[in-house]
């Protein structure tokens, strides 16, 4: 395949003004006219009085009925069918091209295009499934006007687009025909179609400035009880960017559409949001609270994309975190906003440590603005989301709130209704602000996750403490050499009675350093002691701190660090240092014995009434296996396992009267309430219940059992189930999942809960249950969610069976991998991620990971999509 590359950006030849669509659905012969009034760009870089240049056209799976410019047909010398789409000879700057062509949503199982879900008629067009639908310039940089009609069966009354209906009628043959029309230029991968026999759930919103607009969302009539959650997030979701960043919506109607089959979470659709059910579907006896967070999150999300992503859109999709990573910032404060800011921070900065370094230290790793790829498709990563987001957060860390907000303010004044790139986005800030953030977009374009390497002095006849900070970065593919980065560095000074010293005479306890050469020393004045410092607090940039502390300077930081997020972090400090100690004794043959200090300090988490419950069952988590063998240089998957699960075993043993006392106190039977403080503490409740089952002690699995039996929400129900499958026999396990799925089997979303906690079960045995799991009648390879549920908790969330020492779990993975290729490779691509790393793993593992990716390459003709990913990986 072709790799395209960001240097050869070229403005567009053609600007296409208005586009009218039209749709005759049919499940396997949908028939599509486009009628496009189509100008040359002044813009394109042409040489002048040259003759125009051949018009060309993305389109894949498409077949062409007719083609016709200003109401002539085209003769078939005229124009040339391309592998990928078509190349017509132009004979005039203006002009109207109208082309039929005839598509089958029925056989779509890509998911991208236009395709059928469960009997609904629904599309995806990001980044590239335009071209699946018409032929059609399908990049962010041309914008157009759409005009959409759909004509469709009576079964399907619901017929929607992007912007405002302007006709509803039968047709004389008695089908029914509804009109949209945008009012808002937009690239092609924000436009939509949904059609289906669906219920609605309306409310309405009044924006700041007193426009009323329509709230509706749009579901299956079985689902429709689980829309209030969605709905509630949506208009906070309006307020908040009303209020934070001065942004009204724009349309008078909003519209959200639940699909059950669905490559990602959800899609911003100019007016009409495409949601994945699992994030928008929720009741309490159903979903999870995580589940209930993760739809604000994402409702907010897209919401937020409708500024950040639609009216302000990338010029190219290497510039997809320009919308990306600015609008995870985004929900990120709006989920901080509305739930608790320190444990939102540590998911989001779990979640980055352990997934997106290790796509930093692997072969697909890149930067945030990428510089090459072969399929847009596998670049909606980590690195572009969440590190995006980073180094957004950074920006704000680096001008402070109101900076910040002059600079979006600036942003989206001057981009309106413009594709541009993450260049104009940082000099919007700079010009804002008057700061110079040359430097700092080096984040922009070098891969890799940056080490700092701190160590101090202290002067104690001048008082001065010194901290030197030497910064570097590990090659990655295609960037051997890295230049230093700009980093905002947080530090505050604890002294020996654990308070925060001041930095200055205004009593700052709190500096942002600018860390931005190879080696640089930054001086504290006026000390009297040699402080403890805290470093990199809030996680203020994406790189890794290498500081010698000691198992008491950790313990020290825990008790007393103001900063949340970093008391939690030397936890996890402490942890890890302990399970790595495990680890050596273990590979070395010796008696393993768990830190007595590790388990002091988790005993007085446990009994500080002074903490937020949910912070408390954060710092009870001991970093997850993933965690650690991202941090390992070689991974040795039996060492970590081992150590992991013994010191598991051995706090729960410690703890077992002080985790029952609290699991006690915080089990009582309140109505449930999505609210963060009663997340907290079903949160703590259950992280105790888990550690009590571990010890698998009859009794304990017993209050499991209660549990599972009166549980009156899903997150208590499905918490309890996890600890029996986990820990409990056969006997008490299986009735368990049986009842479960017997008073659940009607309901999606609880399904694929229920494969993933089968999937994710730590016990022996969990491959083939994983196999039997295939055949269930509820399983479909050709859902993503349940691939997701049952596959990837298998191979992602299941550290202990997938890596078992037989390779088995590899050579599943490769086998599923090669049979969704052929039905949809994005999630083929996605998929096949954790035998990618395969370099890192020492061993036989290794070599073993290593010849399941080499059989998917031998496979046969591997998608775009995957072979990228697979011959990457194999270098
Ligand atoms: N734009 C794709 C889905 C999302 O990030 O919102
Ligand atoms: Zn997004």
């Amino acid at each position: 395949p072709r790799t395209v590359y960001l240097k050869d950006y070229r403005a567009p030849d053609y600007l296409v003004d208005s586009t009218r669509l039209h749709f005759e659905l049919q499940p396997q012969d949908t028939l599509v006219k486009s009628r496009l009034q189509i100008r040359r760009n002044p813009a394109a870089e042409s040489a002048p009085g040259e003759t125009l240049p051949p018009l060309l056209l993305d389109g894949v799976d498409l077949e062409l009925l007719s083609l016709s410019i200003d109401g002539e047909l085209v003769p078939a010398s005229r124009y040339r069918e391309l592998p990928e789409g078509l190349s017509i000879h132009v004979q005039n700057p203006e002009f109207v091209l109208e082309i039929h062509n005839r598509i089958n949503p029925r056989d779509n199982t890509s998911l991208e295009g236009l395709y059928l879900s469960n009997g609904m008629y629904c599309t995806q067009c990001e980044a590239e499934g335009f071209r699946k639908i018409t032929y059609y310039p399908d990049r962010p940089d041309v914008m157009s006007r759409f005009t959409t009609t759909i004509v469709a069966p009576r079964q399907y009354p619901v017929l929607l687009s992007n912007g405002n209906q302007i006709e509803r009628r039968a047709t004389e043959d008695g089908r029914l025909l509804v009109t949209w029309e945008d009012p808002f230029a937009k690239p092609a991968y924000l436009f939509a179609l949904v059609a289906g026999e669906l219920q609605t759930v309306e409310d309405s919103f009044t924006t700041a400035s007193g426009r009323e607009v329509k709230l509706q969302i749009f579901t299956e009539a079985k689902n429709i009880r689980k829309c209030d959650h969605a709905m509630r997030s949506l208009k906070k979701a309006m307020r908040w960017d009303e209020e934070v960043y001065g942004r009204e919506y724009d349309l008078d109607i909003f519209m959200v559409v639940a699909v059950d089959h669905f490559n990602m979470g959800a899609m911003e659709n100019k007016g009409l949001n495409i949601f994945n059910s699992a994030c928008v579907l929720a009741s309490p006896e159903t979903a999870t609270d995580a589940t209930f967070q993760r739809i604000e999150s994402i409702v907010g999300h897209e919401y937020f994309h409708n500024w950040s992503g639609n009216r302000v859109t990338c010029r190219d999709w290497f510039q997809l975190s320009l919308k990306e990573g600015f609008t995870v910032f985004r929900d990120a404060e709006f989920s901080a906003d509305m739930n608790s800011r320190a444990v939102k921070r540590i998911e989001d900065v779990s979640l980055l440590r352990t997934a997106q370094f290790a796509e930093d230290g692997g072969p697909m790793a890149h930067p945030v603005r990428p510089d090459s790829y072969m399929e847009i498709s596998n670049f909606y990563t980590l690195t572009v989301y969440e590190k995006g987001a980073e180094v957004v957060r950074m920006i704000h860390t680096l001008l402070g709130t109101e900076g910040f907000r002059k600079g979006s303010d600036l942003y989206f004044q001057r981009h309106d209704g413009c594709a541009v790139t993450c260049e104009d986005f940082v000099a919007a800030m700079e010009d804002a602000n008057g700061v110079d953030l040359t430097q700092f977009r080096r984040w922009y374009s070098q891969a890799g996750t940056p080490v700092l390497e701190v160590s101090d002095a202290f002067d104690a006849a001048h008082g001065t403490y010194i901290l030197t900070v030497r910064q570097s970065c590990p090659a990655t593919p295609g960037q051997n050499k890295k230049l230093p980065f700009h980093i905002p560095l947080a530090v505050g000074l604890l002294g020996a009675d654990g308070r925060d010293l001041s930095l200055d005479p205004q009593g700052t306890t709190q500096k942002v350093l600018q860390v931005s050469e190879t080696e640089q020393t930054f001086n504290f004045t006026g000390l009297k002691e040699k402080p403890l410092p805290s470093l990199l607090r809030g996680f203020s940039a994406p790189v890794k701190v290498r500081y010698g502390y000691s198992t008491e300077q950790l313990l020290f930081l825990m008790r007393n660090d103001s900063d949340e997020f970093n008391r939690w972090d030397a936890g996890q400090r402490l942890a890890f240092m302990a399970l790595e100690q495990l680890q050596k004794d273990y590979r070395e043959g010796r008696d393993l014995q768990l830190q007595p200090q590790l388990v002091d300090a988790y005993r007085s988490v446990l009994q500080n009434p002074e903490l937020d419950p949910a912070l408390v069952a954060e710092m009870l988590t001991l970093p997850s296996a993933q965690t650690l063998a991202e941090q390992c240089e070689r991974i040795d998957a039996e060492a970590i396992i081992v150590a992991r699960e013994f010191a598991r075993g051995a706090l729960a043993e410690a703890l077992k009267g002080e985790l029952l006392d609290c699991y006690r106190r915080l089990d009582c039977d309140k109505p449930y309430r999505p609210e963060a403080a009663d997340i907290a503490e079903r949160s703590l409740k259950n992280t105790c219940l888990a550690y009590l089952c571990v010890t698998e002690e009859p009794e304990l699995l017993t209050l499991a059992q209660a549990q599972f039996e009166n549980a009156a929400n899903m997150t208590d129900s499905a918490a309890a189930l996890a600890s029996l499958v986990n820990h409990a026999a056969d006997d008490m396990a299986q009735p368990a999942l049986e009842s479960f799925y017997e008073r659940w089997q009607q309901d999606t979303q609880v399904v694929e809960l229920w494969f993933g906690l089968q999937s994710t079960s730590a016990r022996r045995g969990t491959l083939e249950s994983v196999r039997e799991l295939m055949q269930h009648p509820a399983f479909e390879l050709t859902n993503p969610n349940k691939v997701r549920a049952v596959i990837g908790g298998f191979a992602n969330r299941n550290f202990i069976q997938f890596h078992r020492a037989d390779g088995r779990g590899f050579e599943f993975l490769a086998e599923q991998v090669v049979a969704l290729d052929k039905l949809n490779p994005q999630i083929a691509a996605r998929l096949v991620t954790p035998i990618t790393r395969w370099k890192k793993y020492t061993g036989e593992l290794g070599e073993k990971m290593h010849r399941a990716l080499q059989s998917v390459m031998e496979s046969g003709r591997l998608s775009r999509d995957l072979y990228e990913v697979v011959s990457k990986s194999l270098v």
